[in-house]
């Protein structure tokens, strides 16, 4: 074992990590295992780094107890695609393959991923093929390593769109795990005899925590950069992308009453020519790796080891391990953290339409067929989807002349233009909570949109049907659905009961803070009421929600801003 780690009280999970041959542990055995629907405890955290969680059906749970059964373990599948980018014939094949093996339904992460629910261990590694087949991985989606990397994804904006991407790409593969266990676990691939892995950067120790990479592209922070342990903001010269504004340490996640979790914003530490990128970000995980906490899995994020030993002391190591100091930021311009709906040309000439998902779960309802709409459009589409870091989905590179057979696919399944999709709907993300996620005190996917109805009526009364105000639930305080980065951030203290946070700014620069605690739906709304009501008549010109409550003392304004060194 590494000398600097010998002597520390380390997690679990880093004995597991470490005695796991690169990843391998007893995953092949754990999945050939006939009697139980579920893999050995150290397999079921090995193989959060192939892309699966264990989970299992908690709706089923009380009845399955006194049945005398085991829960009913099934698994989350998350599918890489840097940038959320995926071709109509990928989207068809994962589209299936949801039917067949998973819960009937997909869902758009608000990373750019898919995830697959409900797949029972036999279907595994049937379903892994079967994703790799498409050309697109599970591996690194979770685990202690970095994860897909986001990237702003409106490609019609401008041509450095397209840079950016590719370099979101180049550093989503730069920074897989090494090890071969995948290809032998997954994909029948033999080890050859005698060779070693060798992970150059992670070591056999992997990293302390997960670690999380972003590229946006002003003036949106549709991938909102700043709750990232990197963060990238294109920085433009002559219309040609120069660099970026170089930010670190953002994580969202929280515990309650452990007042040493919280959210953090990442800090803009300086500028660094886009050629030099990898290079930083790897000098900056590799101080992670060398420092991050190992023995608290609760404070082993980035952010921690920053807030730890101080911002300058980390860019004094990173400088001193580079060799070369990084340049001071450059100036720049956010605007929203939202996604622009609807049909806009592109630079190329084509035309895009971004569709809204609600909470990104592509599923057939009655009257919304949306599933099927996107099956049936992906058998016609010459460009591809794009996921959105918002749970939505761009629909690419359509010309002219397709753009209405477009529209009356979606019509006719009745998700073009739908009059639910009102303003605080449309700038609205939720997790995935219940029923699957383990971690979950209260609803948040399968809660929010009936929430949004009732305080639609309230919008209506005052006139703001078409406001975006953005607004996020979660199910517990890790923060998936980013609820701190709400201008209304709701999250889930037990069933049936919230926590309201508001003040979040309208680009993501700025995280809410607490209102009150444990709300039921009926004070929530009882809450909600006066202060849409007073916002409508006493805004000013253009001022977002967020910075309202703010002005009015409703919420303090948060004490984490956003550092920039000069
Ligand atoms: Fe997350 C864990 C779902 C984005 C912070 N997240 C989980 C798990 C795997 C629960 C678990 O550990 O057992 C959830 C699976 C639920 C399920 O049934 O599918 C889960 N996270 C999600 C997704 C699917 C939410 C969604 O509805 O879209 C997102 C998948 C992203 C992806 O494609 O990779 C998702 N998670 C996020 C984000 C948002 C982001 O990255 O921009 C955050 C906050 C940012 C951050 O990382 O700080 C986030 N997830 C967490 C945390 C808290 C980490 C921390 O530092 O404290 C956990 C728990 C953990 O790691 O221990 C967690
Ligand atoms: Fe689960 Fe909590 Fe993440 Fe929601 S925020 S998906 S409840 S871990």
């Amino acid at each position: 074992m590494d000398e600097r780690l010998e002597n520390q009280n380390l997690s679990e999970d880093e004995h597991i990590k470490n005695k796991s041959d690169f990843l391998r542990g007893t995953i092949k055995e754990s999945l050939n295992n006939p009697l139980t629907g579920a893999l050995d405890p150290d397999d079921i955290k090995l193989i959060k780094y192939h892309g699966s969680y264990q989970q299992y059906d908690r709706d089923l749970d009380s009845e399955r107890k006194m049945q005398k059964l085991e829960p009913l373990y099934q698994f989350m599948v998350r599918v890489r695609a840097a940038g959320g980018i995926t071709s109509p014939q990928q989207w068809i094949a994962l589209d299936e393959l949801s039917d067949k093996y998973g819960n009937g339904t997909m869902k758009l992460t608000t990373r750019q991923s898919f995830q697959f629910h409900g797949i029972l261990k036999r279907d595994l590694k049937l379903t892994i093929q079967a994703i790799n087949e498409t050309l697109l991985s599970t591996l690194a989606t979770c685990g202690d390593v970095n994860r897909n990397v986001m990237c702003n994804p409106n490609p019609y904006q401008s041509e450095i769109h397209e840079e950016v991407y590719k370099l979101a790409a180049e550093i989503s593969d730069y920074f897989l795990p090494k090890t071969t266990a995948y290809h032998e676990i997954w994909l029948n691939k033999e080890k050859v005899a005698g060779a070693t892995d060798v992970e150059p950067l992670y070591t056999e120790h992997y990293l302390p925590r997960k670690f999380k990479i972003a590229l946006a592209i002003p003036p949106n922070n549709d991938i909102d950069v700043f709750a990232n342990d990197i963060g990238l903001i294109a920085v433009e010269e002559n219309n040609r992308l120069k660099g970026f504004n170089f930010c670190v340490g953002g994580g969202l996640g929280s515990t309650f009453g452990e007042k040493a979790t919280y959210p953090r914003l990442a800090d803009i530490i300086g500028f660094v020519e886009k050629n030099k990128v990898i290079e930083v970000a790897e000098t900056v995980i590799a101080i992670q790796r060398d420092f991050g906490n190992r023995q608290d899995r609760k404070n082993a994020r980035f952010k921690y080891t920053i807030d730890k030993r101080g911002l300058e002391w980390f860019v004094n190591e990173l400088h001193t391990r580079l060799g070369w100091e990084i340049e001071s930021s450059r100036p720049y311009n956010f605007t929203t953290n939202g996604d622009e709906y609807g049909w806009v040309k592109g630079t190329n000439g084509k035309w895009f339409y971004t569709l809204f998902v609600e909470h990104g779960r592509v599923k057939d309802e009655e009257g919304y067929q949306l599933k099927t709409a996107l099956r049936e459009l992906a058998g016609v589409l010459q460009g591809d989807f794009r996921l959105t870091g918002n749970q939505n989905l761009i629909i690419t590179n359509v010309e002219e002349k397709d753009k209405e057979a477009i529209e009356s696919i979606l019509l006719e399944k009745g998700v073009f233009n739908n009059p639910k999709h009102t303003g605080l709907r449309k700038n609205s993300m939720a997790c995935v909570a219940l029923n699957t996620c383990g971690l979950a005190f209260a609803e948040a996917e399968r809660y929010l949109p009936s929430l949004i109805d009732k305080m639609d009526e309230i919008m209506r009364k005052n006139g703001l049907e078409d406001d975006e105000i953005n607004i996020r639930m979660t199910g517990c305080p890790n923060n998936c659905a980013r609820s701190s980065l709400g201008e209304i951030g709701f999250v889930g203290r037990a069933i049936g009961r919230y926590n309201m946070y508001m003040g979040a700014s309208h680009n993501g620069d700025r995280l809410n803070t607490l209102y009150k605690e444990m709300l039921s739906e009926e004070a929530i709304l009882e809450e909600i009421e006066p202060i849409i009501s007073a916002y409508s008549k006493e805004r000013e010109e253009g001022e977002h929600f967020g910075d309202f409550v703010i002005r009015k003392n409703i919420v303090e304004i948060t004490d984490r801003p956003v550092k920039v060194l000069s």
